[in-house]
């Protein structure tokens, strides 16, 4: 009893009196995280950012491996609680960022033109993977020969998936929630660029020539086109409201984007940096692509039905079978006794939907063991795979349908308990990578044939990984 009235003395004496949560923010936190909550050496502290993260628990005891230290020794748990609600609201005046704020942001960090003509590795280097590992905001860049990491470097915070590679594959650019777009060498694992596009970015797209990076963004809403050489600012395209995400479609030459608060899909192409603007009875949030990308195929979270938009007319074609998709890119297509189809899961309910993309008819629904995000394949594999990661009971399981019979034919468990999802195949289609979704976590490779378990890698928090060759040939079983 005595050790614990000495404890609070202390920390009373340690803590400037209580004058508010934006107090303690100025005393605490402003120096790391900017003074407008806009991020500095740390992240941003915005609500768009910390939904996912249980913010009063890393102010109490910090983040291992980061800067980030612990503060229960100098703020009291009701003062670190009402700190944590402080910091998930949004700030009262509107954060700008604008071409100077993003320019002053832009750092070259090695010279491209000493890098090497050849990898220095034996391996396939359109067989690498990169792996985005969310548990310590970091990348590893995974020769998937051998299923050997290679290189691997710390990221900006909170790296959200969709990483794109150039045209050869050589490099790949990376966009975090807040907004930085970081190029990488992926022979070298060399950090070559990067610039802070926006408070909050939803996602970027190179352009099929490699000349432009295109950045879709939340705060504020906007198109920011970088040069892809050095990631210098090019342009800056007001949107109204934010984006929902963009695209490269690389037949068409152009850039495809989608807006979160108004029915509009544009058009860029890579030639004029040009907005054509499609008006939609509905906004998307989720979309993709058929194989040709000539049409959209995509749904609002809160929509009853999905859309086809056909892209040369600006027309919508056909509606889909089911209220909405639970994810950018979340389906994939492929082709079934002689006719090209589409499947994907349902936002809510464990079911894919497979529909024809000739009349758009809806070919079957496939039960699965409950909702998910993402559906993969590959055109040498006889079976898409897809988890049940949202959903209450099962988020540990992965389902294989085979593509013949669209029958649910094999369940995997990589690790009982603990999330999986999100599917990546090796060039030639022969191993399938799974992420056990945990801070403890594991990319689990298995064998698309015999499904025996082949590796495991120990990862933190493996989110996404993209294989160079599936990425850069526009494979129809992922996204681009
Ligand atoms: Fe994602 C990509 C948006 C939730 C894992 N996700 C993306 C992209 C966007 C996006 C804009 C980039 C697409 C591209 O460039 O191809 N994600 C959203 C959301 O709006 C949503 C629903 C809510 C949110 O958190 O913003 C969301 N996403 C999730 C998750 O909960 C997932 C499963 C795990 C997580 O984030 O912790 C998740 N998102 C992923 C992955 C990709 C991704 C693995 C890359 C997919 C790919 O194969 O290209």
């Amino acid at each position: 009893m005595r050790n614990l009235s000495l404890a609070l003395f202390l920390t009373a004496l340690a803590a400037p009196a209580f004058a508010g949560p934006a107090d303690d923010y100025r005393t605490f936190c402003a120096d790391c995280h900017g003074p407008n909550r806009l991020g500095a050496q740390g992240p941003a502290l915005l609500p768009e950012f910390l939904a996912r993260i249980p913010v009063d628990k890393v102010i109490a005891a910090g983040r291992p491996a980061t800067q980030m230290a612990g503060f229960s020794d100098r703020l009291t748990p009701d003062r670190i609680t009402t700190l944590a609600q402080w910091i998930k609201t949004e700030p009262l005046e509107t954060p700008s960022w604008g071409m100077s704020e993003i320019t002053a942001s832009h750092n070259v960090l090695a010279d491209q033109n000493t890098l090497p003509a050849n990898p220095p590795f034996s391996s396939d280097p359109l067989n690498l993977f990169l792996v985005v590992e969310a548990g310590d905001h970091h990348v590893t860049i995974l020769d998937g020969d051998r299923m050997v990491p290679l290189y691997r470097l710390a990221s900006h915070f909170a790296l959200h998936g969709g990483a794109k590679y150039s045209p050869d594959g050589r490099f790949v650019y990376l966009a975090s929630r807040d907004g930085w777009v970081s190029k990488i060498d992926m022979w070298t694992g060399t950090l070559l660029a990067e610039v802070r596009v926006a408070v909050n970015t939803r996602n970027i797209a190179v352009s099929d020539d490699g000349r432009f990076v295109l950045a879709g963004n939340g705060l504020p809403g906007g198109l920011v086109i970088l040069d892809a050489f050095g990631l210098a600012p090019v342009r800056i395209i007001p949107t109204p409201g934010r984006v929902s995400a963009v695209y490269a479609a690389p037949p068409r030459h152009s850039f495809v984007v989608a807006l979160k608060d108004s029915p509009e899909l544009w058009e860029i192409p890579a030639s004029t940096l040009t907005p054509r603007k499609i008006t939609l009875e509905d906004r998307l949030d989720d979309f993709y692509f058929d194989p040709a990308y000539q049409r959209v195929l995509g749904s609002a979270r809160d929509g009853t039905v999905g859309h086809v938009i056909d892209l040369d007319s600006g027309h919508k074609i056909a509606e889909l079978p089911f209220s909405g998709m639970p994810h950018l890119g979340s389906g994939i297509t492929f082709v079934w006794h002689g006719r090209p189809v589409m499947a994907t899961p349902h936002l809510k309910d464990g079911v894919v939907s497979v529909v024809a993309m000739d009349d758009w008819s809806e070919i079957k629904r496939i039960p699965t063991c409950g909702a998910g995000f993402f559906l993969r394949g590959h055109e040498m594999v006889k079976t898409a795979w897809v988890d049940c990661s949202a959903s209450a009971d099962h988020k540990d399981t992965l389902q294989l349908i085979d593509l013949e019979t669209l029958e649910v034919t094999a369940s995997l468990r990589p690790s009982p308990g603990h999330t999986a999802g999100h599917v990546e195949f090796t060039r030639d289609g022969k191993r399938a990578l799974v992420s056990v979704m945990e801070d403890d976590g594991a990319l689990v490779v298995y064998d698309t044939t015999t499904l025996a378990e082949v590796a495991r890698l120990p990862m933190r928090k493996p989110i996404g990984k993209y294989n160079v060759y599936n990425k850069i040939t526009l494979s129809p079983g992922t996204s681009h």
